[in-house]
């Protein structure tokens, strides 16, 4: 907002050379003939490439898809850089142009030729799986990418101790991912060892490094990538794109330096897209409450490939099927579908949201089917805070909880007896007041490691460098943190470094929520290692035994002797002199290494109630009241934990009131730019009111779980029972996301026979 980051579209020097793609405007097409002469001769042009210039390369494989082991059918397709022969969904690039300027690159690509001959294609997931489907991939007999189920065996008598099993759908919609900073590349070569180095707007600079040189045979030792900063990512940057490695080939084939940043509709055609997931849900409750059972058939529109963790958005929504309830038998069964769309992948949540409005609402229908308030019928299942560590029936081990006591804050601060007498007095016409619950656990931390590297100076400066790479949750502030508090120094005496592969050569990255507890984990033991060797260089100058120091204000003093003691850049300068020091430039430094490995993932939790006025003549809907109670165990920064949650419950509202990529019945994407697609404004956004219990995670130093993603899991569902809630006295029973006011009118309507 000041002006003053760096962001990747900042690094475009005037000699770096611009590419344009040329994408498919078919979603399922041979390609019988590419005629390039004429771009070719275009203005301003150094190169053009196809498929058949990538020849050679190694070709592209599904890295980590995300299926669980003893899947039933396992058909994984990956993308290729470049089309050959065949399109499979709009927007796929079919050949990139190189130019002086980005307006030369794209005009040049506009004078390709290229004759398809349009296919069949498939939109809808449940089609795609009939005989009579159009097949996205030649090599492959059916569009089943996957299937697998987790938990209990399926059976007959599921239900058997049930008095009632509701049945219900729950659709979430594909949305678009939207960050502000759409994908930005500029690649350079260098000659100094025939590699790269790669500027670029990622979640996850170490696995681009990686992917790059498995898919263009670069060592990876020779890719230098470095990250800015990010103008969001919320998952859909977490891995490194076809269009990202052609601009680095091109690059390394031409010695140049090569960039190329997306228009918005580039980006909403063909950056992954998030959720897509089309769900059946059983639940078996008995009459006095106790659920019993619970069967989600889900099915998950892949798109026309698998990307990295693409299968992750499934079995996370899978295996956190049973959220926060003991719930004897669960069994999830989902089936992973190739459609003529562009990919689906993880997006903030990743099933997270899916398992929770799933669930909720399934829950929401049993308490009206038995007669009993929903707070009830969650107050009746909870797994009990003794009852940690606790193993779900789908294999995941909850690391703590006290789910009643952040429901039971909610309710009270919501004053949810006040609303439910406000909804029963109030007359239901035009307007209604719905209320709405959403319970959940999500999980936090994935890939279970991260690394950092705590430097001192001699001048007593500090500098954390990280594994992780924020790109707008605020490590700069939460890290630092960390190590002031463990050295006692000011907060402004420590610098966060992440982003640069050179500088910090082991990373895993920023996504799953996993930073706080695991960087800053690794972050704390390295601050830990490094006050050792302090304490030790103080001790020698105080000539004082090592236990007897103590680090305190940033002063050392010696337990129990008065005195001024010496002050944390006298003995940092100490160290760096004991030490040796490490040099790089004119900076010398002490410093220490470390790799935190979490015993597991832990699992952050919280209730989420909104209250809604929907209007029966019009459809609309009013936020009237919102109130969300997280738990992320121990909180390093307040105030950023609340910035991520209003940032997740802000893109839950989107996805619950007016967020869907549409595409026509030729697979043509309908939502191409910010007109179409509809995103929530602040207008949009409510009061909030933010609350927390706090239970530690045992599994880290800093009793820390994640929140990043935590907001976007709960508050789709919360909004969703509200406003069905505010409905169902109306005759409506059947609806689903996005909620917009067409939707719910035409709903009303037809339930009043109209
Ligand atoms: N934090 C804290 N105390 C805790 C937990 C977290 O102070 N107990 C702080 C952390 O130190 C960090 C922030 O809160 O500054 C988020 O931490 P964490 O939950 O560990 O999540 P990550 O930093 O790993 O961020 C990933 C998460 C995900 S998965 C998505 S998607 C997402 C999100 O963060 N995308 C975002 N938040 C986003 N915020 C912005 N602005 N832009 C995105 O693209």
């Amino acid at each position: 907002m000041t002006g003053r980051g760096t962001f990747a579209g900042d690094r475009f020097r005037a000699d770096v050379l611009q590419v344009a793609f040329l994408r498919s405007p078919h979603a399922h097409a041979l390609i019988e003939r590419l005629d390039q002469s004429a771009a070719l001769s275009a203005p301003g042009v150094t190169a053009i490439f196809t498929a058949t210039d990538l020849v050679g390369l190694p070709i592209p494989a599904v890295r980590f898809a995300g299926v669980p082991a003893g899947a039933s059918v396992l058909n994984l397709a990956a993308g290729e850089l470049l089309a050959s022969g065949k399109v499979v969904c709009v927007g796929q690039p079919v050949a990139a142009t190189v130019a002086r300027n980005a307006a030369l690159a794209r005009d040049a690509a506009d004078l390709i030729a290229v004759d398809y001959k349009p296919l069949p294609a498939v939109i809808d997931v449940r089609d795609a799986m009939r005989s009579s489907a159009a097949v996205v991939h030649d090599g492959l007999a059916t569009n089943v990418a996957f299937r697998f189920t987790i938990g209990a065996q399926d059976a007959e008598d599921f239900f058997a101790e049930a008095d009632s099993v509701v049945r219900v759908q729950a659709t979430s919609p594909r949305l678009a991912a939207i960050p502000l900073e759409p994908r930005t590349i500029v690649a350079e070569y260098d000659p100094s060892n025939d590699g790269l180095i790669v500027s670029l707007s990622t979640q996850v600079p170490h696995g681009v490094r990686q992917a790059l040189s498995q898919m263009l045979g670069i060592p990876d030792a020779n890719i230098a990538v470095k990250v800015g900063d990010v103008g969001g990512g919320f998952g859909a940057k977490a891995f490194a794109y076809a269009e990202e490695a052609v601009v680095a080939y091109l690059a390394w084939r031409l010695r140049a330096s090569v960039g190329w940043t997306e228009t918005r509709s580039e980006n909403l055609q063909s950056m992954i897209q998030g959720r897509g997931q089309q769900s059946e849900i059983e639940l078996g409750v008995t009459r006095h409450g106790a659920i019993t059972g619970l069967r989600i058939a889900t099915v998950i529109d892949m798109g026309s490939f698998v990307q990295p963790f693409a299968a992750g958005p499934a079995n996370n929504a899978a295996m956190l099927g049973p959220g926060p309830y003991q719930i004897p038998k669960v069994c999830v069964s989902v089936t992973g579908v190739y459609t003529n769309k562009v990919p689906t992948a993880p997006y903030r949540g990743s099933g997270r949201p899916e398992a929770a409005y799933s669930l909720e609402r399934a829950v929401s229908a049993a308490a009206q089917a038995i007669g009993m308030d929903p707070a009830e019928l969650h107050r009746r299942n909870f797994i009990p805070a003794d009852a940690f560590p606790y193993r779900t029936v789908t294999g995941m081990t909850y690391d703590s909880g006290n789910y009643a006591a952040a429901f039971e804050k909610a309710l009270e601060i919501v004053d949810y007896e006040g609303w439910r007498r406000k909804q029963r007095a109030a007359p239901r016409k035009p307007r209604s007041i719905g209320i709405g619950i959403a319970s959940f656990v999500e999980f936090s931390g994935p890939q279970l490691l991260e690394h950092a590297e705590v430097r001192v100076s001699g001048d007593g400066k500090v500098v954390m460098l990280s594994g992780a790479s924020a790109h707008g949750q605020g490590h700069e502030t939460t890290f630092a943190q960390v190590i002031a508090d463990e050295f006692g120094v000011a907060m402004d005496a420590v610098d966060v470094l992440e982003g640069d592969t050179t500088a910090i050569p082991t990373g895993i990255g920023t996504f799953g929520s996993r930073s706080a507890a695991l960087a800053g984990s690794a972050g704390l033991m390295a601050a830990r290692h490094v006050k050792d060797i302090l304490l030790h260089a103080a001790a020698d100058l105080l000539e004082a035994r090592t236990e007897d120091v103590e680090l305190r204000n940033a002063r050392f003093t010696v337990v129990g002797v008065p005195g001024p003691g010496l002050t944390f850049a006298e003995v940092a300068a100490a160290a760096v002199r004991g030490s040796g020091g490490r040099q790089a430039g004119k900076e010398t430094w002490t410093g220490a290494r470390e790799t935190f490995e979490s015993p597991g993932l832990t699992f952050p939790f919280g209730t989420h109630v909104a209250v809604v006025e929907v209007d029966s003549e019009s459809g609309g809907v009013e936020i009237l009241d919102y109130v969300a109670v997280d738990d992320c165990g121990n909180m390093i920064n307040p105030l950023l934990v609340d910035g991520q949650v209003v940032g997740g419950i802000v893109q839950g509202l989107g996805q619950a009131l007016m967020e869907e990529v549409i595409y026509d019945d030729s697979v043509q994407l309908l939502t191409g730019s910010l007109m179409d697609y509809a995103i929530p404004r602040a207008a949009h956004v409510p009061r909030l009111k933010l609350a927390h219990t706090v239970t530690p995670s045992p599994l880290n130093p800093l009793g820390a779980k994640g929140v990043g993603e935590a907001g976007a899991t709960a508050s789709p569902a919360a909004i969703f029972n509200a406003v069905l809630d505010a409905v169902a006295p109306l005759g409506v029973t059947e609806l689903d996301m996005p909620l917009t006011a067409p939707k719910i009118w035409m709903a009303i309507q037809q339930a009043r026979g109209r």
